[in-house]
């Protein structure tokens, strides 16, 4: 960034700290080496978590009391057998059966494709709208999520190995962002504990003394990190620090189909390295709210029980990120690939 234009957007600069932004990199403050020394990204870390857990307080009645106690322990649930097994094989049946405008990326041996699940495909899936609308489902992503939020709702295939590569950047333990948020995978297929099954280092939610040093002495020299997405505020760190910090082994979750992994996903995890190929389905789910602010939802439409996203507002963003890249010709690898299902087998890897 052209130094003028770090003054010009001062302002912002300002204001982003206040909000969910955490690049290190894109803002001279967050990635200030002096201002983090003195702590300026592990208070925005600390505050953060514990107005999270002021809001999870009042979302308590939201999910039961031991789906709360294990959450609380691990940072993350393993669910089997989540939905009763009639809906689960009508769901099942209906994605799988789907055919339509997918997604991909392919980054280091994996292949990763996304079908959205909003207005434009939920009325043709009428099993899957009804499961994900459940009371349940919704109930635990707002807790974990610690926002009475609708979260945003995808088909996720993940391919490994379809080329000779190393694995992709998801294989590394890292923390996705500095405050608590909220993802799921309700797998519509076995993940073998040989395969890309998640990883979670469990109790890494709730950062201990270590971990804090840890994130401080990263959060000095992070802007300029080698490492990009560190760079980008998804600290990267090696398994033998997670040791350092005093966490238990991470857990790698071999689930079976209809099985409900539910994580925060600002503790450590990865995605499990893969012995050779193998495919994984799962409807996957993401809800991120706004890390400082106090109340737990605004009474929007969408955060309403029962109420899916139904609009569109993921593929706008992604044209946006299509149209930015192609005209700053830095495009993220993520592209339309036409009709597919969400088992197609991948085109011969490129
Ligand atoms: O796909 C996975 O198992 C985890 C990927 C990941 O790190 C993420 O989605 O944040
Ligand atoms: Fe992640």
């Amino acid at each position: 960034m052209p130094s003028w234009s770090r003054w010009i957007l001062a302002p912002l600069h300002v204001l982003a700290l206040a909000s969910g932004a955490k690049s290190f990199r894109d803002n001279p403050l967050l990635g200030h080496p002096a201002l983090n020394r003195h702590g300026l990204h592990v208070a925005r870390k600390r505050l953060a978590h514990r107005l999270a857990a002021a809001r999870r307080r009042r979302l308590e009645p939201r999910l039961s009391a031991g789906d709360r106690a294990g959450f609380l322990r691990d940072g993350y649930l393993v669910i089997p057998d989540f939905l009763p097994a009639t809906e689960f094989a009508r769901m099942r049946a209906e994605v799988l059966g789907c055919r339509t405008a997918a997604r991909e990326f392919i980054d280091g041996y994996t292949l990763t494709r996304l079908i959205p699940l909003d207005g434009a495909t939920l009325p043709g899936l009428p099993a899957t709208a009804a499961a994900l609308a459940g009371g349940r489902y919704r109930g635990l992503h707002d807790y974990i999520g610690s926002f009475r939020q609708a979260p945003h709702l995808f088909v996720q295939t993940v391919f490994s190995g379809v080329r000779d590569a190393a694995p992709d950047v998801q294989s590394h333990f890292h923390t996705d962002t500095f405050h608590p948020t909220v993802k799921s995978w309700l797998f519509l297929t076995d993940v073998a504990g040989d395969a890309a099954a998640f990883t979670y280092v469990p109790g890494s939610h709730l950062p201990n003394r270590r971990h804090l040093a840890w994130e401080r002495r990263v959060s000095v020299t992070a802007a300029t990190a080698g490492d990009r997405l560190t760079g980008e505020g998804s600290l990267r760190i090696e398994p033998a620090m997670l040791a350092r910090l005093g966490y238990p082994a991470p857990r790698k979750l071999a689930v079976a189909a209809n099985t409900l992994v539910i994580a925060d996903t600002s503790g450590f995890h990865r995605r499990g390295i893969s012995g050779g190929t193998a495919c994984r389905i799962a409807i996957w789910a993401y809800a991120r709210g706004s890390p400082f602010q106090p109340w737990t939802g605004l009474g929007a439409a969408d955060s309403a029980d029962g109420k899916l996203r139904g609009g569109r507002l993921v593929r706008l963003f992604w044209a946006a990120q299509d149209l930015l890249g192609r005209v700053t010709g830095q495009r993220n690898g993520w592209r339309w690939v036409g009709v597919r299902s969400p088992a197609t087998p991948p085109e011969a890897a490129q």
